[in-house]
């Protein structure tokens, strides 16, 4: 008898054998039915991995910084997943295994996986196949999972808050303090990291964060976020970095027991809305969601009957009525 495939697939990962992740991290980039399928195989190995959101604009030494990461956490004997996000490439993460610089850089530690990601045109489907990729890794054994993005956007925002922490990257230099709170980040970050320490200015970004920070109360039991100066060409104050990521982590395990389960209900939301539109998008005539459209443009139709006739449809396909027959 010849094995399922994808029993194969999820037995591979499990096991942390690397082209299986490779393979698997494209199925649930592709949004398919097979990259549910190896979710739903893989599902109850997670939920052992911390996932550590890193964001900054481009250049901030996310990248740099990410290696330093990599070598404390393997110093302490932990596997690292990473998966570098790039929400602006055009170019797909699919066919290549990761960096190619830091895939030399930790090329034979097999307790290193790193991979790229990059929009493959769908919307909003970033921050799901990175959580999904992020499961992949998790089931592969990996006790952290750091989540790299490029920029400040919303993309950003919803991805890094799929994390466990979020870790906002500043560098002296034009208004940089000023930038983080327009898209605000301010609100997700956990960790305010002032890369570039080397250069002039440094300070003055520790400043701008510390009196946005000093805007808000904390009481005792909350989390103010700390702001950490590194220098990731170095490596200096990575390790101080780290530990702060450890401080928070047991902060969150007593004071924020809630937040993980948010974070479900978001992803099962998310996960309900995207299947029925793609049922409708499956299951209705070619042409018919124009139509509707149009019957709506035109004031022959409104968009909540229009909604509720569908949802008749698509839970009821047996009571289906022909649309000549509407009154
Ligand atoms: N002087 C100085 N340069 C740094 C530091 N950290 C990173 N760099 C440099 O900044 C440049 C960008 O670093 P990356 O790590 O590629 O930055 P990134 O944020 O990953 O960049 P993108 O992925 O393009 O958004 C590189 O030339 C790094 O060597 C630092 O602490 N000090
Ligand atoms: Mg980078």
């Amino acid at each position: 008898m010849t094995p399922d495939p994808l029993t194969d697939l999820s037995a591979r990962v499990v096991a942390g054998d690397v082209r299986a992740i490779a393979r698997a991290i494209s199925l649930v980039e592709d949004d398919g039915p097979a990259g549910r399928d190896l979710i739903r195989a893989i599902y109850p190995r997670t939920g052992r991995a911390f996932l550590v959101g890193i964001t900054g604009a481009p250049g901030t030494g996310k990248s740099t910084l990410v290696d330093r990461l990599i070598a404390e956490i393997r110093s302490s004997g932990l596997k690292v997943g990473v998966i570098a996000v790039d929400p602006t490439s055009p170019f797909s993460g699919g066919a290549v295994l990761g960096d190619r610089v830091r895939m030399n850089a930790h090329a034979g530690d097999t307790g290193v996986f790193i991979r790229s990601m990059a929009t493959r045109g769908h919307l909003g489907g970033l921050a799901r196949a990175t959580s999904d990729a992020a499961l992949v890794l998790d089931a592969a054994g990996c006790d952290i999972v750091i989540i790299e993005t490029v920029g400040v956007g919303q993309d950003e925002v919803d991805i890094v808050s799929a994390a466990d922490i979020s870790i906002v990257l500043l560098v002296p230099g034009a208004g940089d303090d000023l930038q983080a709170i327009k898209a605000g980040v301010m609100e997700i970050g956990d960790i305010f990291v002032v890369n570039k320490a080397d250069r002039e200015g440094a300070d003055r970004v520790v400043q701008g964060v510390a009196s946005n920070l000093s805007l808000k109360a904390y009481d005792a039991s909350e989390w103010k976020p700390p702001i950490v100066k590194t220098e990731a060409t170095t490596g200096a104050g990575v390790d101080t970095l780290w530990k702060d990521v450890g401080r928070f982590r047991e902060w969150a395990a007593t004071h924020r027991p809630e937040h993980r389960r948010q974070r479900y209900r978001a992803r099962l939301r998310d996960v309900l809305a995207t299947s029925f539109l793609q049922h409708v998008d499956r299951v209705l005539p070619a042409g018919e969601f124009d139509r509707l459209v149009e019957a709506v443009s035109e004031r022959t139709r409104d968009p909540y009957s229009v909604v509720q006739d569908l949802m008749n449809r698509m839970l009821h396909p047996e009571s289906r009525i022909p649309d000549h027959e509407r009154r």
